[in-house]
């Protein structure tokens, strides 16, 4: 084990070497000239995690002594990707280690690349989740991470015959986990049953009768905070059979049902399903997590008065899959400890806040009360006591109809959103308009009655993995040009600025930036046999596939394009990426995908355009992927339909790399534009004003404007009229969609200004020094979506946390 004074102590290249030849030995009996890569990338994980096991533990020690209030972020999702690199940058252990695996003869991006991603998400929530943990530990203050260990994490994408095809994620199979399993700090979760009240000395206390019990099990991850940092948890649950309880589980099926519990992250992130899977998934976590939150406050501070819970404890529901937390929390303390229900409400109001993630009516999640009631008896009450007393307090207050609109429990249904806003002193949204949209349009109700409990928290990206991990050239001319300082301080980024007229740095951004691009190139050769000439403008759209970020849009552009080059109308070449899972009940996202798979085997293989035109559509996007292609992009994709992307993340990812935006103005484009300024970005596209009017006069009628525009007719008839082959009823369907007045994402609306902002990059970029001074400033304002600044934000205005100090070893 280490000395507490090494952590301070500086790793040497020797050092580590002894270390490696150590585990290796160890561990597999193997010298490192005979050492496979997964032996390799055990052996190493190993001494990171004797690297960081010194400030964990100090940590924890600090927390319990000095007892200042934690944050426990609840999220269903958590994607932090891979943690080898993150781990050595944090430690500051990065460039020894890459160089002394160079001594020896060994590439540390080969090794890295072994490790499976964490992919316990979907998208942006379960990553903005993963980048929370990494900056609240980064900027000192004592953030938990409570989810679920998924068994499998969302599924591998694959295309055949340019179809998607899902294959299961079984990354647990792989050596070298970051993860320790906590026995002795297992819980018990209750499911089903009935409940009766007794009284006992005066208090109504539940007793339960046939209920099933579930053991969760945590899984805890060190969250390592950059240099000088704290090292946080992130707790996953796993759910197990308890051992008293073998007995009462006799079946194969019995037993299934608990390992099926924690099997499945469900890979749907726009579609609230009612499915009683999901609806265990979520108490399970939530319950556990509370139990354990409360088990440390009795325990380790000593404290049983639960008044002062919120001195102590924040709970974040992250969307309001965790929203249960509210009653679970009112259970236990007014069944398990006792406490009156009206100090416990007060308790829990203080403890709880929610962040909304997404205005789209189908992904609000309401579950049947039917099944919470046969599944959760007690939260079931619990919330209709909650529903029925806020009913009754807002009597004669305001209307009957504000009552009716905004009850947690309506038509046989819980509004889970409604339950998180009750029960919650913060209710935020992730970007300036979407904030907006919410006090103005889709929770007015609720703005109208707590206005004070409304705020915006703008999200925000890691800049240490998207910027010093994935674009090592980058941050290196950022440290010879304004110094070393932003690693640690990214308001330092906007030094950048002073070298506009720089030609030099210039003509750098330029160099790095092709070099970026030629790795990827290598790699899209290596996957899909694809040549892509690295010169060209790489024009990237990378997030989950889905009609309302509109990829759709893009498609249409590119045929447009190919149309033009096969009519001898020159553009510059160009190289479209994409990068998109579907979710696997989603029909119409998984035929978008067959579709530009098709339109892409047709371009890539028509000799008349020379190469000119690319399109690459990457299998499998996720964290490790998205490393290897933003660095390389020239252009950002953000053009879905205005009010739709709550905030967007991949936008704020590809800034800081240097890629140009092509953006609506929607979710946090809108505070990318404010940021760079009118003149660094390429906007276009109707306002949320014109979408709302469309919406609410009925008057879109894009068959009208398909006919009357012969560019959008041509390239929206290439789908349906044998051009683009192998695809007429997925082409179909696309165009059927298009040409409907239910058209909700009003692509054909967009399809004019669209192409005018391409036509505006096209000329930008014939201007290359123009294009690399767009770029340098782009890079310079990242700093403003640093999710460091987003945390504090976080930390002081909704959570009130203090900086946990942790006393200097030297
Ligand atoms: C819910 C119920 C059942 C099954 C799945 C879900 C579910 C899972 C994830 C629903 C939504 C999920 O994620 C939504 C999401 O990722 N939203 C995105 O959040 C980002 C971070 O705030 C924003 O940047 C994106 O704009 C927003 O779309």
């Amino acid at each position: 084990y280490l000395a507490e004074h090494e952590r301070k102590m500086q790793l040497t290249k020797e050092e580590f070497k002894n270390r490696l030849k150590r585990k290796l030995n160890d561990y597999y009996e193997e010298d490192i000239d005979t050492a496979s890569t997964s032996e390799l990338f055990a052996a190493i994980s190993a001494i990171v995690r004797d690297g960081y096991a010194p400030q964990w533990r100090r940590t924890r020690i600090a927390e319990t002594k000095q007892k200042e209030k934690q944050v426990y972020y609840f999220s269903i999702e958590f994607l932090p990707g891979t943690l080898l690199k993150s781990n050595l940058l944090n430690l500051g252990w990065l460039k020894t280690v890459r160089e002394a695996l160079s001594d020896l003869g060994l590439d540390l991006d080969k090794i890295a690349e072994y490790e499976p991603d964490m992919a316990l998400g979907n998208g942006g929530l379960g990553r903005l989740a993963a980048a929370f943990m990494d900056s609240l530990a980064s900027t000192g203050y004592t953030g938990n991470g409570n989810g679920i260990r998924y068994k499998y994490g969302l599924f591998k994408q694959k295309f055949v015959n340019g179809y998607q095809r899902e294959l299961p994620n079984d990354w647990l199979k792989k050596e070298g986990h970051w993860e320790v399993r906590r026995e002795s700090k297992s819980v018990l979760v209750r499911f089903g049953g009935k409940v009766n009240m007794v009284e006992d000395n005066g208090w109504l206390i539940p007793q339960y009768e046939g209920e099933r019990v579930v053991r969760a099990v945590p899984y805890d991850v060190a969250v390592v905070g950059y240099q000088d940092g704290l090292t946080n948890t992130l707790r996953l649950w796993d759910a197990e059979i308890p051992p008293e309880e073998e007995l009462n589980y006799p079946t194969i099926s019995d037993r299934r049902r608990v390992e099926d519990l924690t099997s499945i992250l469900y890979p749907d992130d726009s579609n609230y399903e009612g499915r009683l899977l999901r609806l265990k998934q979520e108490y399970f976590f939530v319950s556990a997590g509370l139990q354990s939150i409360l088990d440390y406050y009795i325990t380790k501070l000593g404290n049983k008065n639960f008044a002062q819970l919120s001195d102590y404890v924040a709970v974040h529901i992250n969307d309001t899959h965790p929203a249960m937390a509210i009653a679970e929390l009112m259970r236990l303390l007014v069944d398990e400890h006792r406490v009156d229900w009206d100090t416990a409400w007060n308790i829990t109001q203080k403890v709880m806040s929610y962040t909304n993630h997404t205005i789209m009516a189908e992904a609000m999640e309401k579950w049947d009360v039917n099944m919470m009631s046969e599944l959760l008896p007690r939260i079931m009450q619990i919330i209709t006591e909650i529903d029925r007393r806020y009913c009754e307090g807002l009597k004669g207050r305001v209307s009957d109809a504000v009552i009716d609109r905004t009850r947690i429990i309506k038509n046989g249904q819980v509004q889970m959103a409604h339950l998180a806003i009750i029960g919650s002193h913060s209710v935020n949204g992730v970007a300036a308009l979407h904030t907006q949209l919410l006090e103005t349009e889709v929770l007015k109700d609720f703005y109208n009655l707590y206005p004070e409990r409304f705020n915006n928290k703008t999200n925000g990206i890691t800049l240490r993995r998207w910027l010093q991990i994935a674009n090592p050239e980058l941050s290196d001319l950022l440290d010879q040009t304004i110094g070393k300082e932003w690693r640690s301080d990214s308001n330092k980024m906007l030094n950048f600025e002073k070298y506009y007229h720089d030609t030099k740095v210039l003509n750098q951004l330029h160099e790095i930036k092709l070099d970026n691009k030629k790795k990827l190139a290598k790699f899209v050769k290596e996957q899909t046999g694809i040549e892509i000439d690295p010169t060209a403008i790489f024009d990237v759209q990378v997030k989950r596939m889905h009609a309302y970020k509109r990829q759709t849009l893009k498609l249409l552009h590119i045929l447009k394009l190919y149309q033009d080059l096969k009519a001898r109308i020159d553009h510059p070449k160009r190289v479209i990426i994409f990068g998109a899972k579907a979710a696997p009940s989603y029909v119409f996202a998984k035929q978008i995908i067959k579709v530009i798979n098709e339109t892409a085997n047709m371009i890539n293989n028509d000799p008349d355009i020379h190469g000119k035109l690319k399109v690459v559509f990457l299998e499998n996007y996720n964290v490790s992927l998205a490393e290897k292609i933003i660095p390389a992009a020239d252009i950002s994709e953000q053009i879905s339909t205005t009010t739709k992307e709550a905030s967007g993340t991949s936008n704020m990812k590809l800034m800081a790399n240097g890629a140009l935006t092509v953006a609506t103005m929607d979710g946090a484009n809108i505070e990318i534009k404010d940021a760079v300024g009118e003149e660094n970005i390429f906007t276009f596209g109707l306002n949320k004003d014109q979408v709302y009017k469309y919406y609410a006069e009925k008057s879109y009628h894009p068959r009208k404007m398909y006919e009357e525009d012969p560019v959008m007719k041509k390239a929206v008839d290439a789908l349906i009229d044998g051009t683009v082959p192998n695809c007429s009823s997925e082409g179909q369907a696309l165009v059927n969609n298009f040409l409907s007045d239910n058209e909700q994402f009003l692509v054909l609306a967009d399809f004019e200004a669209y192409l005018k902002a391409q036509e505006k990059v096209e000329q930008t970029w014939a201007q290359k020094r123009i294009w690399q001074q767009m770029s340098l400033v782009n890079i310079a304002h990242s700093e403003r979506f640093d999710s460091d600044k987003t945390i504090e934000r976080y930390a002081q205005d909704i959570w009130h946390l203090k900086k946990l100090k942790i006393e200097k070893v030297d």
